[in-house]
């Protein structure tokens, strides 16, 4: 090996560099798919328990390591631990998903009390240096670790909705009818994730990854405003604190306007959902950035020689650049683990 293939595969490609074998990790790679994560969770009690629990968070995010020797580990938490932080009430209901007390207002966002917000959050960065000491003593040396947090513009759909939404109404037309008070919401956001982040690269993250599931519900005015504007800030604060991290941006759903996410959010990588071509992502994305992605989780979940295909054809093409290989978005709960498995070997080229 010379010198220039030496260092952690995630980490060259994110600096621009073409691995012969693209580095791997999947969204969502410890969860429910995994039979030993359905038996820590059992102790846990219930999600959030697992979530603030840092020996059981550490426990959970070795296990698809020790499993499939991915490029990265990403620290098990969720992105609504910000909206908890900042005083918003936050349950987890089986079969359902998260549930908040919905903020429609600034009034009511002026309601809630902050106080919270480092105590509640300290058991992330403590996760994380447990999972950092574990992987060196286990011999993760090339391996890297993620941290990650949701985008203030999602992060604000699930604080306003109240939960996951189909048209995400009350949002939308909250920012529409007064961006004024709105800017308010998204702005302390905005200091949230970047503090968030900030803290989370203090305990260990090398790398952080910015979700911003619901970017694909606004309009081009209302996605420059509300997703591009407040990614930028966090991305410049990150960059001047620690100029050598790089931060992901996933806004998944957006379609056409990922160029203008690209252009202008700052990002040093994009994390590409599966609508977007890998042929038409060659010449459009990878010249001006490392790109991650984009396997349709189902097809992982159908396995056999769809996989085989999909799999070939996002290599085939984005291969030839810097690239990460990932899915478009999250594994899903039914995929047999040993689909995984044999995603890996695939993209490792050894099947
Ligand atoms: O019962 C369980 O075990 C719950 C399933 C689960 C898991 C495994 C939830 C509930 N969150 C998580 C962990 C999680 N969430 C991680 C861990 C690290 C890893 O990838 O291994 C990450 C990165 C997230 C991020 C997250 N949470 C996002 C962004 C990515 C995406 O999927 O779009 C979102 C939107 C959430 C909210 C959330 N948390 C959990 C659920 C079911 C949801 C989605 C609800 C909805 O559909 O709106």
């Amino acid at each position: 090996m010379n010198s220039s293939e030496t260092g952690k595969p995630l980490l060259r490609a994110l600096k621009g560099k073409i691995t012969d074998v693209p580095p791997i990790w999947l969204m969502r790679q410890a969860g429910r798919y995994l039979p030993e994560y359905r038996q820590t969770r059992q102790r846990a009690g219930n999600f959030l328990n697992l979530v603030y629990s840092p020996e059981l968070a550490c426990e959970v995010t070795m296990q698809p390591l020790r499993r499939y020797d991915f490029d990265a580990a990403i620290i098990f938490s969720d992105i609504l631990v910000i909206p908890q932080a900042l005083g918003q009430e936050l349950e987890f209901i089986e079969e359902k998903g998260p549930v908040l007390n919905p903020v429609r207002s600034a009034e009511a966002f002026a309601r809630l009390s902050p106080a919270k917000f480092a105590e509640t959050l300290a058991p992330v960065y403590e996760a994380l240096r447990l999972t950092c000491a574990q992987m060196r003593k286990d011999g993760f040396g090339r391996t890297t670790m993620i941290g990650f947090s949701g985008a203030p513009w999602t992060l604000a759909c699930y604080m306003v909705e109240g939960g996951s939404s189909r048209d995400f109404q009350h949002v939308k037309s909250w920012a529409y009818r007064d961006p004024e008070s709105f800017s308010v919401l998204i702005d302390t956001l905005t200091e949230a994730v970047t503090e968030h982040l900030l803290q989370q690269i203090a305990a260990g993250a090398e790398v952080v990854q910015i979700f911003d599931s619901w970017s694909g519900v606004l309009d081009h005015n209302q996605f420059s405003q509300w997703v591009i504007k407040p990614t930028r800030r966090i991305a410049e604060a990150i960059r001047e604190a620690y100029p050598d991290v790089p931060v992901i941006g996933f806004p998944k759903g957006c379609g056409r306007l990922a160029m203008d996410y690209a252009q202008n959010s700052k990002v040093t990588a994009l994390s590409l959902d599966s609508q977007i071509s890998p042929k038409s992502a060659v010449s459009l994305f990878q010249p001006l950035m490392p790109v991650q992605g984009n396997l349709d989780p189902v097809c992982l979940l159908a396995g056999g020689t769809a996989l085989e295909a999909g799999v070939e054809d996002i290599v085939a093409h984005l291969g030839k650049g810097p690239f990460i290989f990932n899915l478009g978005h999250g594994i899903v709960k039914e995929t047999p683990p040993e689909n995984v498995e044999k995603l890996v070997a695939l993209v490792r080229g050894s099947t």
